[in-house]
């Protein structure tokens, strides 16, 4: 008897995941991939992983000093101190202060490029305004005077106001006025509303010199700060005039994973962060003088795919193709399909210009951030983004000769996927469902509404990397698929977001794995169970959301049953968006445990007494599964002390 339920369940999830593809499905690709590396002696990723392991312990823990000279200072049983006196919490917090104030300092600097590239905006110039309600918005929220001016005179002054944002002398950050009056005010009674963003940066520094702070929660209260100036300033303005200068995400539909690369046309794959460049070549590749060329050399056109943040910014505007996410940088080279690979900025692996050489691939690095070996730079800039553009799609035109047709092989494996949810988007989503809120729109109430009634038990926002300590995307997906099953909604951006669409979960028809309730949301909404935010700086966009929602529900943000996420997570960037997602009321659950072993009290404090702090905290979890659970759990604590 119980045999026979279990086919007929079985019966039915295969059907139901017909639209999927399946871990090992992608894993058994990947290592036809890695065997054409290995006959022209590339190596990869995973043998370096492997020559890299067992880890430093010392590292790993987060226990070893090199901030001054009479170091590196490593802390045992036999040395407790380093040679200043500094014990091991002091020593672990600096550590995690610097890691973390470097992913801020990243984020925003990229957000500050964005800036300079809105105040270089222009009528007849290469970069316009596409969302003036945007501007004008904005421009009002800070106070500028939007009445009667040319939208471009006001793009400037935004820009300008917003550059200002970084090195300003006094106050704190103009979008703390976003969040809800119970967190600034919790910021400010804790002493982290963050001042200009590149003061934190520069604080956190000081704070590690030698001979400066070595209190623990001192040095996390900084983090916390440096992290905040991240989410709420430099993040944050990444987003905002990334969508005014080159449009607001809807929803549009695409395809990700390896089969999206096109054995018939040009294949140009668009890599980093920085939506500038990637936007110029989308722009320019379907210029009619460039297909003609792309014709003349034998191919149909030119194919755009992304990899990392980059392809979530184009696929979220222009619908383009998601090749896939970090650990999948090599495997879109390895098909032997691709004519160029151009990077911006972060993510990019050092190993793609030696790879490039083993085929006919050109590897081309356009900012002066981000150079590296055996690549072709071409830098790029605002003034000649356009000419800049036209160069490189040309150089990748002509180098379609040069491929080996023969020793091409693109894994055929793709999946559907709709993406686009900027907040605007969903709430336009949500008011197209509902009639009785009619009067109202524009507001989260249908979203609360599911909640509150428990049709959705409530959302988890799943962010972050991939790392080759776990096996790639394989968390992302398990989770995500188990997560739905319980009714909780998600919500994705960066890596993760890439992970689910390259395995069918961004599909419509992925629906049919989730609970009742999910399923029931998508088909009145008609969205899939796992919307697509954008990039990781994209996360400012779920921080609004959080904050409009506990607003219009009359409860602070660390009583709604949303939690964080990030399984698979590697860079700084992870870190200092963690720090700000827990400042901002949202247990935060991490697959990959920072370099903080080392010290029970600082562990403490990210885990536990920052709760006190913030409403918040950290969960560390190695194991998947458990992962899930705990999510799980703290949602449904979370329910029981709304009484819901
Ligand atoms: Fe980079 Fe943003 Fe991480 Fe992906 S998720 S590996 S930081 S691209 Ni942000
Ligand atoms: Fe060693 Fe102190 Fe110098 Fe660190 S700061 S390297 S612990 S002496």
């Amino acid at each position: 008897m119980e045999t026979k339920i279990l086919s007929v369940l079985e019966e039915r999830i295969s059907k139901a995941t017909e639209n999927l593809i399946a871990i090992d499905v992608m894993e058994a690709e990947y290592a036809k991939l890695l065997a054409i590396g290995q006959e022209k002696n590339a190596d990869s990723w995973i043998t370096r992983s492997q020559n890299q392991s067992p880890h430093c312990k010392f590292g790993e823990t987060g226990v070893c000093c090199k901030i001054c000279a009479m170091g590196p200072c490593r802390i045992t049983a036999k040395a407790p101190k380093g040679i200043c006196g500094c014990d091991v919490h002091g020593i672990v917090a600096r550590n995690y202060l610097r890691f973390t104030a470097a992913g801020s300092a990243t984020h925003s600097d990229h957000g500050r490029e964005i800036c300079h590239t809105l105040h270089e905006t222009a009528e007849d110039g290469n970069y316009k305004i596409k969302d003036p309600d945007k501007l004008i918005r904005l421009a009002q929220e800070w106070g500028i005077e939007t009445e009667g001016r040319d939208i471009y005179e006001l793009a400037h002054e935004v820009a300008f106001e917003g550059l200002q944002e970084y090195g300003k002398p006094f106050g704190t950050l103009r979008f703390l006025s976003r969040a809800t009056k119970e967190r600034q005010e919790t910021w400010a009674k804790l002493g982290i509303e963050p001042r200009a963003i590149d003061r934190e940066v520069s604080t956190s520094q000081h704070m590690t010199h030698i001979g400066c702070s070595s209190l623990p929660d001192v040095l996390i209260k900084q983090a916390l700060r440096a992290g905040l100036s991240d989410g709420w300033g430099g993040s944050m303005m990444g987003t905002e005039f990334s969508d005014i200068m080159f449009g607001t995400p809807k929803p549009i539909d695409t395809e990700a994973n390896l089969g999206v690369i096109d054995k018939e046309y040009v294949n140009i794959m668009v890599h980093g962060h920085d939506p500038s460049l990637s936007e110029m070549i989308v722009e320019h590749a379907n210029d009619a003088d460039l297909i003609a060329l792309a014709k003349s050399v034998g191919a149909k056109g030119v194919n755009i795919v992304g990899i990392c943040c980059t392809s979530n910014e184009v696929t979220m505007r222009h619908g383009i193709p998601m090749a896939g996410n970090f650990l999948q940088q090599e495997n879109a080279v390895l098909t032997g399909a691709m004519e160029a690979v151009v990077v911006d900025v972060q993510c990019i692996f050092p190993a793609l210009g030696p790879l490039s050489k083993c085929f006919h691939t050109k590897f081309i690095t356009t900012s002066v951030v981000a150079q590296m070996p055996d690549a072709e730079f071409i830098r790029f800039n605002a003034q000649t983004a356009g000419e800049n553009a036209r160069n490189i799609l040309t150089a990748a035109i002509e180098n379609f000769k040069n491929r080996d047709q023969e020793a091409v092989y693109i894994p055929q494996m793709k999946a559907k996927a709709r993406v686009g949810y900027s907040c605007e988007a969903i709430i336009k989503q949500l008011d197209t469902v509902t009639s009785s809120y009619i009067d109202e729109l524009g507001t989260w109430k249908p979203l609360i509404e599911c909640i509150e009634s428990g049709v959705l038990r409530g959302a988890v926002a799943m962010v972050g990397c991939n790392n080759p300590k776990v096996r790639a995307d394989f968390a992302h997906i398990e989770l995500m698929k188990k997560l739905l099953k319980n009714d909780i909604i998600l919500v994705l951006s960066g890596c993760s977001a890439q992970s689910a669409a390259k395995g069918g979960l961004m599909n419509f028809e992925a629906k049919d794995i989730a609970g009742a309730g999910i399923k029931r949301v998508c088909e009145l909404a008609n969205i899939p169970p796992v919307l697509h935010m954008g990039s990781c700086v994209d996360i400012s966009r779920m921080m609004i959301l959080v904050n409009q929602v506990a607003d219009q529900w009359g409860i602070d943000v660390p009583q709604l049953p949303v939690v964080g996420c990030a399984p698979e997570w590697m860079s700084e960037k992870a870190v200092s968006i963690g720090n700000y997602v827990i400042s901002t009321g949202i247990d935060t659950f991490l697959g990959i445990v920072p370099y903080v072993d080392g010290s029970d009290v600082v562990k403490d404090i990210l885990t536990n007494q920052a709760r006190d702090w913030t409403g918040a905290a950290f969960t560390f979890e190695t194991d998947v599964d458990k992962l899930g659970d705990a999510m799980i759990q703290r949602i449904e604590e979370k329910r029981l002390a709304l009484g819901i």
